[in-house]
């Protein structure tokens, strides 16, 4: 068993960036193998080898290869037990899974359509950016309560919904004239504001920031 998983990912990768952050969080080592998809790295037969789609994330850690993201967090806290990511006990690890089967549920298909209309420069309809807001809103009431989705440390919930805010951001610098209402989606939520504050101040996770956005 090598010392350290390997991480193969992708640069923008939502589900690659939620398991770089798993890792930064809970302070596990990891060597970093970035794919570029403009040379068809994650086609090669040698990573198709590892994950027969093509995708990221993969981390390899002697003969564990693991693919699909919500695993890869499950497989972490058992193989690197410290500073858990699914709650300290039955109840919390039930009530991390709760948050994140309704942050897929609920909250991931609007982000989706209006994250994916704001990325291909697309007329995104009210509804959809309505349906997002109300959604939105209703998880910012939880974190006007508390400093975390997961209480008082950040659980795979916050791993999961930090990477997928992004979308919006990333999606409205690329347009040239964003619907109004997405330019603020964040700042417009104090609540949201601080945590997504709070979660890129923790030591390490502002370097997962995708490399490529800085510059394009
Ligand atoms: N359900 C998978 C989704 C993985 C996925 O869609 N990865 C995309 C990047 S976001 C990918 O690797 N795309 C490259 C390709 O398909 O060529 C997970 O959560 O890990």
């Amino acid at each position: 068993m090598t010392e350290r998983p390997t991480l193969f990912w992708i640069s923008g990768s939502t589900p690659a960036w939620r398991v770089m952050l798993a890792l930064t969080l809970k302070g596990v080592a990891f060597e970093s193998r970035r794919l570029d998809t403009g040379k068809d790295e994650n086609r090669q037969a040698q990573y198709l080898a590892l994950n027969p789609k093509g995708q990221v994330p993969t981390p390899v850690w002697g003969d564990v290869v693991i693919r699909e993201s919500l695993a890869i967090l499950g497989w972490l806290d058992r193989a690197f037990p410290a500073r858990p990511i699914w709650g300290q006990d039955a109840a919390e690890a039930a009530s991390v899974w709760q948050d994140v089967a309704l942050l897929i549920e609920d909250l991931h298909p609007h982000l989706s359509e209006v994250g994916l209309g704001l990325m291909r420069r697309e007329v995104i309809p009210k509804e959809a950016i309505t349906a997002l807001e109300a959604e939105t809103d209703a998880w910012c009431v939880r974190l006007e309560a508390s400093n975390y989705l997961g209480g008082t440390a950040p659980m795979a919930s916050d791993i999961w919904l930090y990477p997928a805010l992004y979308w919006i951001g990333r999606g409205v610098a690329l347009n040239a004239n964003p619907p109004v209402s997405l330019t603020d989606f964040i700042t417009s939520r104090p609540a949201l504001a601080a945590w997504r504050a709070r979660m890129a101040a923790l030591p390490g996770v502002a370097d997962t920031y995708p490399p490529h956005w800085r510059t394009s």
